[in-house]
């Protein structure tokens, strides 16, 4: 077996040994359960290879989708327990908008679209599927363009996990803004610390915080009535990114399943010029998140910032953006880079801990799309490349160290084998 076949099927045997029977959980046990935005990078994987298990898997994903709209963040299997916060914290039916099985209250980034046209481009005949999911999949955008966008034309997150980058540096001045009463930070006991290195993992200060605001949601039943009172909101680069992005997508599959794409072109076309406009910041060279609160952007280069390059930028911020990320990457060889979550030289940069330092493989994986789309195929190979450099040298890790190439984290992670198979294949079609 050549290398290729061999890290594509080391690759298919992790995520055979997650799979659960109608969707696959992101890791051993880290994560037990079915989640969001994993669950779509998985299907992408499997894309190609096992077809079936990802229409399972985006099949079973929606199925916890609420009545609003909102697909959430975490799909619970039937044992509650090892996984803090769990379902019984999370109590998703306190909504009446909630399904019948248990779910969290919150989402993650709107990366769905892609995995469902990704799939339904490897099927012989993808119409059925699309027709079972076209809906719901813009019930999803619907809730996110109607109840999530308050203000100036970007939806919001209103939880630092409903961005995906949970302990992003990004969100260090909103999370110290917060001052919650000892009463309203909820007992929890956290089982993250148990499971892996909890040096890699974010601190108790910051879970007191994750687990106030998600009791401040659950208490309002998951339908806050004042968005002013909410007390995390943020414009994200990636999160808006991904959903301009999947409104192209949305667009381009509309015609399989006799909708009109008009609404999606629309949308697309307008979040793309708000992306612009409002979270470009000229200093950093690149897209910024913005605090609605305070209506500031917030200037940390952030890994996520480079999703804007899905989202159509125009010619000279392309140019820009695309400097500012080869200063940025870090090489692993002559051929392949690192996409650290945070700048090397950035005096917050930490090397192993989760989102502030780490290079994570779903970035490099969508990072590479974007330069695709720009017309930057060079820069996407070479990233490309590191992916499967980081998870040959390192193994189908969370996350990787980008000084070193070590794997932390959680071993055998879903997301990570599965885009690796997307990448190699990625990387054999432009060869
Ligand atoms: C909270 C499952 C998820 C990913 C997130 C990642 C991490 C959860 C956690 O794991 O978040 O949702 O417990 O830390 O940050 O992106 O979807 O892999």
């Amino acid at each position: 077996m050549n290398e290729r076949d061999e890290l594509i099927s080391e690759a298919l045997t992790v995520l055979d040994q997650n799979w659960l029977g109608e969707s696959t959980r992101p890791a051993p046990r880290l994560y037990p359960h079915q989640w969001s935005w994993d669950s779509a990078f998985i299907a992408i994987g499997n894309a190609g290879r096992n077809s079936a298990r990802a229409t399972r898997e985006l099949d079973a994903l929606f199925r916890g989708q609420w009545s609003n709209g909102m697909v959430p963040h975490i799909v619970f299997g039937p044992t509650d327990d090892h996984y803090f916060p769990s379902a019984s914290f999370w109590q998703s039916r306190l909504s009446p908008d909630a399904p019948s099985m248990d779910t969290s209250g919150i989402c993650q980034p709107p990366v769905h679209a892609l995995a469902v046209g990704a799939v339904v481009r490897r099927l012989d005949d993808g119409r059925p599927f699309l027709a079972g999911i076209f809906d719901r999949l813009c019930a999803w955008h619907d809730y996110l363009f109607e109840e999530r966008t308050i203000a100036g034309g970007l939806a919001e997150i209103w939880h630092p996990w409903e961005s995906g980058m949970d302990n992003s540096p990004a969100w260090d001045d909103l999370m110290a803004n917060l001052h919650p009463r000892a009463d309203e930070i909820p007992a929890y006991e956290r089982v993250d610390t148990a499971v892996v290195d909890a040096a890699d993992r974010p601190t108790g200060w910051e879970y007191d915080r994750y687990a106030y605001l998600a009791a401040f949601l659950r208490d309002q039943n998951y339908a806050p009535t004042d968005p002013a009172a909410i007390p995390f909101r943020a414009h994200d680069v990636l999160f808006n990114s991904l959903l301009a992005r999947s409104e192209v997508e949305i667009a381009g599959l509309a015609g399989l399943v006799g909708a009109d794409p008009t609404l999606h072109v629309d949308r697309a076309a307008a979040l793309g010029d708000t992306i612009h406009r409002r979270l470009w910041d000229e200093s950093l060279g690149m897209h910024a998140s913005l605090d609605v609160r305070t209506a500031q952007r917030i200037p940390v280069q952030i890994a996520g910032g480079f999703a804007a390059l899905l989202a159509a930028p125009p010619p000279q911020m392309t140019t820009t953006i695309v400097q500012t990320l080869s200063d940025i990457l870090v090489p692993l060889s002559d051929r392949a880079v690192a996409l650290p979550t945070v700048p090397v030289t950035d005096p917050g940069f930490e090397p192993t801990r989760y989102w502030r330092g780490p290079a994570w493989i779903n970035l490099m994986w969508l990072t590479a799309h974007g330069l695709d789309e720009v017309g930057e195929p060079t820069l996407a190979r070479r990233l490309r490349n590191g992916i499967t450099t980081l998870v040959r040298a390192g193994g189908f890790h969370e996350y990787f160290d980008p000084t070193t190439g070590t794997g932390h984290g959680s071993s055998d992670f879903s997301w990570t084998a599965a885009l690796s198979i997307a990448a190699t294949d990625e990387l054999a079609d432009s060869a």
